[in-house]
């Protein structure tokens, strides 16, 4: 019996035995992410690219990148939908522009906590919203996570929605929270992720929001002085391919790929639990003011305006489906 490994002996062996060379063709696909690799998003994409080599037997292998080195969220997505680029994990941030319907869950405060936003994403909801990629080149194999976003700023410790008022920060190219922070006040920027620290450190503005996760990976701590824990929206990631790519794909090795991101999440989700517990005392001691006891329902309350128009653009019963899932 030949054993179908990839190792050299079993190349050779195979190819006396008078197999094709293509039969053991490697086929080297890319992932992106645009933070640092270690990170709640590189321990993402090496676990998949771990278990894709794994359950494929070294058929399928996977490069991965960091940093936004093969372009920011918005670039990397439109390479997945062209095919010039196999595969991202990307945070919902500029996904609208692509898939529209996903915008509901950018929608701030809108999630209890992480058990909450865990359930729905791997829930019905979570499913529905993922096969909404389909109709646009571009099978979403698995809702990941960014994690729930905090404010940070260089002019004021926040302590509450009317000191939000004037700062320039900086947002996701993202239209629902574009809308929703200018209902807290705020004067939004909305800019790549790959420009923001420079945009920080340069003053162009004053502030920007995002995980735990993200500020600390990222060394917001820095250039920004102030941290309120406002977790005023849920920010999740997800795993794109190309469908082309991914129909291609015999059944089992579309399995190996489900499951690989399956495997990618978890490590994923286990890296924000682990970034929470730490980061706020990480961040104190290098050197962040940091606001811990927020009330929350007085930012809530500066966007009852803006939700009275997220109902009608949303549906509040889409939006009651999403607040009430168990
Ligand atoms: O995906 O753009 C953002 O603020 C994202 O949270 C960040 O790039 C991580």
């Amino acid at each position: 019996m030949i054993s179908f490994r990839m190792g050299a002996s079993a190349l050779a062996l195979a190819l006396a035995a008078g197999f094709s060379a293509s039969a053991m063709a490697v086929t080297t696909m890319r992932i992106s992410v645009s933070i640092p690799q270690n990170s709640h998003q590189g321990v993402a994409i090496d676990t998949f690219a771990k278990e894709v080599e794994k359950r494929t037997e070294g058929r399928y292998k996977i490069q991965t990148f960091y940093s936004a080195s093969l372009g920011a969220e918005r670039e990397a997505t439109e390479a997945v939908q062209l095919g010039t680029q196999e595969l991202t994990f990307t945070s919902t941030g500029p996904i609208p522009n692509f898939v529209p319907e996903v915008k509901i869950l950018d929608v701030p405060f809108l999630f209890r906590d992480y058990a909450h936003a865990r359930a729905v994403l791997d829930g019905p909801i979570g499913q529905e919203l993922l096969q909404k990629f389909d109709a646009r080149g571009i099978k979403a194999l698995a809702w990941g996570e960014n994690g729930f976003r905090h404010m940070t700023n260089s002019k004021r410790p926040v302590n509450a929605p009317e000191d939000l008022k004037g700062l320039k920060m900086r947002t996701m190219e993202n239209p629902v929270h574009v809308q929703a922070y200018k209902g807290f006040g705020i004067i939004p920027t909305p800019m790549a992720f790959s420009e923001v620290f420079t945009a920080l450190q340069q003053g162009t503005v004053d502030g920007q929001e995002n995980p735990l996760s993200v500020i600390t990976s990222a060394k917001f701590d820095q250039v920004q002085k102030y941290l309120t824990l406002t977790g005023h929206v849920y920010s999740p990631c997800v795993f794109l391919m190309n469908k082309g790519a991914f129909d291609k794909l015999s059944a089992a090795d579309k399995t190996a790929f489900l499951e690989a991101a399956k495997e990618g999440v978890k490590a994923n989700r286990m890296r924000v639990d682990s970034d929470e517990k730490m980061a706020v005392a990480d961040l104190r001691a290098k050197g962040m003011t940091v606001v811990d006891q927020v009330d929350k329902t007085r930012f809530q309350g500066a966007l009852t305006p803006v939700y009275a128009d997220f109902e009608k653009q949303f549906g509040k019963a889409n939006l009651d489906r999403i607040r009430n899932y168990k």
